[in-house]
């Protein structure tokens, strides 16, 4: 065995820390990650208070601080953590509400897992988003490569954080990695306090009483991902030859490119009485008009073949089935 080889098998039998397991994302990364890599791998870990459910029952769950630096790097040790995805974070339109508090865990709670990575050499994923492109980046096909000008406190962390990502990669040998991720559509966890939200209320509301009241406006145009193609994304990057990756922090990766009322006509096939009206959040509005209308995800797709498997029609019925069961 190629010394190279003998240290990628090292890395890959130590363990995965989860950071923010209870949120959005966590709560189906974190099964994904027990699946793939079998449950004793993994370790969950979330904020304060520990809900009863298949995260914190399926495997190692600790409660962990990512504002210390001291408990992140005790719980590292103890696990013999070799790659750490780091999901804590507060969305945009919360961030837009108490900014300081946004920067602190947005970009200072990540500052620290990049400490701690370096200290005991891990990996990192760093989940950067659409969000960190601003009203000055091109918003068709916005390219990999770009003006970053955002207007959020959401946006400036996730620049900063992507910038950081990059020089400890640069500097320090680290193995930082990350996505631009666009609206998350999924059915576990609801999200909160995200610009994307209403792509994921509008479900529960069609089949509960169909009818939704929009807080973006019919025309706003937004990349968007069903869950479990952000999970592969992750997991698919983070296993990706490294010697093909010309860029780490963050590639652009989008599933669909879609408004509120595409969304809705795909619904109304499902459900024809189906009703949408708008109500529209001054500073949501706001947020999603400063972002791209649509992503490149070629450097993603070039780089490791990035694909993805869902489209608005295919995960519009698979999320009205699995909605549909849920509410039963
Ligand atoms: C948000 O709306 O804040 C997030 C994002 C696009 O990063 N879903």
């Amino acid at each position: 065995m190629r010394i190279a080889e003998l240290r990628a098998t090292l890395a890959m039998m130590k363990k995965m820390l989860v950071t923010g397991a209870l949120g959005q994302i966590g709560s189906e990364l974190v099964p994904a990650l027990r699946e793939r890599y079998g449950s004793e791998a993994i370790v969950a870990s979330g904020i304060r208070f520990r809900p009863v459910n298949s995260v914190t029952e399926g495997g190692t769950f600790e409660i962990l601080d990512c504002t210390s630096v001291d408990d992140i790097s005790a719980i590292v040790q103890r696990h013999d953590v070799g790659t750490i995805y780091h999901m804590a974070a507060i969305m945009s339109a919360i961030g837009e509400k108490k900014p300081e508090e946004a920067w602190d865990l947005n970009f200072g709670a990540f500052a620290n897992i990049l400490k701690v990575a370096r200290q005991h050499r891990c990996a990192v994923f760093f989940p950067s988003s659409i969000g960190a492109f601003g009203p000055t980046t091109p918003s068709q096909n916005t390219p990999q490569d770009t003006l970053q000008r955002p207007t959020t406190i959401y946006g400036v962390a996730k620049v900063a954080g992507e910038m950081l990502s990059d020089y400890y990669a640069a500097r320090f040998g680290l193995d930082t990695r990350g996505l631009r991720l666009p609206g998350l559509i999924s059915n576990v966890t609801p999200p909160g306090g995200g610009t994307t939200d209403y792509a994921v209320d509008i479900f529960y509301q069609a089949v509960r009483e169909k009818r939704y009241a929009c807080f973006l406006r019919a025309e706003t145009r937004l990349d968007m991902m069903y869950m479990p193609d952000a999970i592969s994304s992750i997991t698919q990057l983070m296993e990706a030859d490294a010697s093909r990756l010309k860029h780490r922090n963050a590639f652009n990766v989008t599933a669909m490119s879609i408004t509120p009322a595409e969304l809705a006509a795909e619904i109304q096939r499902y459900i024809p009485d189906f009703v949408m009206d708008y109500d529209v959040d001054p500073l949501r509005q706001e947020i999603a008009d400063s972002w791209p209308d649509s992503m490149d995800d070629s450097a993603a797709r070039a780089e490791w073949d990035w694909s993805p498997r869902y489209d608005l029609a295919s995960m519009t019925k698979d999320m009205l089935k699995k909605v549909r069961t849920k509410l039963k």
